[in-house]
């Protein structure tokens, strides 16, 4: 059997490399080499060109090499084979890292001491909120979601939830539905945004949601981090929230248009903080392996893992 790599965006080789190590008996092909359609069997993907992979009359299954699949269903040829996502401990861990890290930024106001700093200005602040006295409310309490909201927990964040079913943590008020939005939006003072892109979340972060945000929270106005998918947001709105105070600030992974075009306000906006959709980068060690053993698996009449619904998308 072939494994075909067809990548986008990110280099391929080390992908391909990793492949052909974990699973030398199969033979793996880049999509920008010469292969023959009808030998391959299985697809890693990330960003594929849309239709290269209907000539493939012979998949069996679709592997994303990222967490979220809506690069995939943006193609209107995408074979009808089932279709596994990465769920990945390394990755997991590092979306908390990057979490924690920018609600912690903002508790201690970082941004505000480097600038600061810059101006070598010192400014003896005594009375700052705790970990404690600050609401963050994640959207999408998935394999992400889940995890960032322990971590959280342990530094004393308060953390509540809002999914799509409902569901019980231990610690986390989880709120679901259109109906339990309203409430959870008004209980949040740092909102966290971990959702995949699909149909129904589509620029759901936008100003009617931010204003919904809760207004009487320790931090002197409400704080947006989104590392889910650009598409969810809507940044003009993101831009007029920040300018008339429904905003305080923003840390942002993920844009409508990626890379962010260089003339965005967003990269000088003095309360945004811009990271270039790495909060959780996919690691060929770990996944190369996931996918040889999801295949193997596969290939003995067991399910695959990590399916994903084409209906739900995601
Ligand atoms: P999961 O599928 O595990 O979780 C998704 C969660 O979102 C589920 O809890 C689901 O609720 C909820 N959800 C989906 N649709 C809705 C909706 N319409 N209303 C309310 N809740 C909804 O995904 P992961 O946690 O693994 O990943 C989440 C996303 O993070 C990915 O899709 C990807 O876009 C992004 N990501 C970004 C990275 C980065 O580097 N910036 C890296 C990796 C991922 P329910 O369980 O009830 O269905
Ligand atoms: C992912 C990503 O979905 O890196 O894994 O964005």
């Amino acid at each position: 059997m072939t494994l075909l790599v067809a990548i986008n965006g990110w280099e391929a080789e080390p992908w391909a490399e990793r492949f052909r190590r974990v699973m030398p008996e199969r033979r793996v092909v880049l999509a920008a080499e010469p292969f023959d359609p009808l030998n391959i069997e299985y697809a890693a993907t990330w960003k594929h060109t849309p239709h290269s992979l209907t000539p493939l009359k012979n998949l069996k299954a679709i592997f994303s090499l990222g967490a979220g699949v809506d690069h995939l269903f943006l193609d209107p040829g995408l074979p009808a084979v089932p279709v596994a996502r990465v769920v990945d401990p390394d990755l997991t861990a590092r979306m908390s890292e990057y979490v924690v890290l920018h609600c912690l930024m903002h508790l201690r106001q970082q941004r505000r001491y480097d600038r600061q700093q810059t101006a070598r200005e010192w400014v003896d602040d005594r009375f700052q909120p705790a970990a404690a006295d600050v609401r963050v409310g994640i959207m999408g309490m998935g394999e992400l979601g889940q995890d960032a909201a322990k971590k959280l927990m342990a530094m004393g964040f308060r953390v509540c939830g809002w999914n799509r079913s409902a569901r019980t943590i231990p610690g986390v008020a989880i709120f679901s539905g259109i109906a339990g939005l309203s409430d959870f939006l008004a209980q949040t003072d740092i909102l966290v945004v971990l959702l995949p892109l699909t149909e129904d979340t589509r620029g759901i972060i936008d100003a009617r949601l931010l204003r919904g945000l809760a207004r009487d929270g320790r931090l002197g106005g409400p704080v947006l981090i989104n590392a889910g998918r650009g598409g969810l947001q809507k940044e003009a709105d993101i831009l007029s929230c920040l300018a008339d105070g429904t905003l305080r600030a923003a840390t942002l992974d993920v844009f409508e248009t990626e890379p962010l075009p260089a003339n965005s306000p967003l990269w000088s906006h003095p309360h945004v903080t811009v990271t270039p959709h790495n909060a959780a980068m996919s690691n060929p060690d770990t996944i190369g392996q996931q996918i040889a053993d999801q295949i193997k698996a596969f290939e003995q009449g067991r399910p695959l893992a990590n399916r994903v619904d084409p209906a739900r998308q995601y």
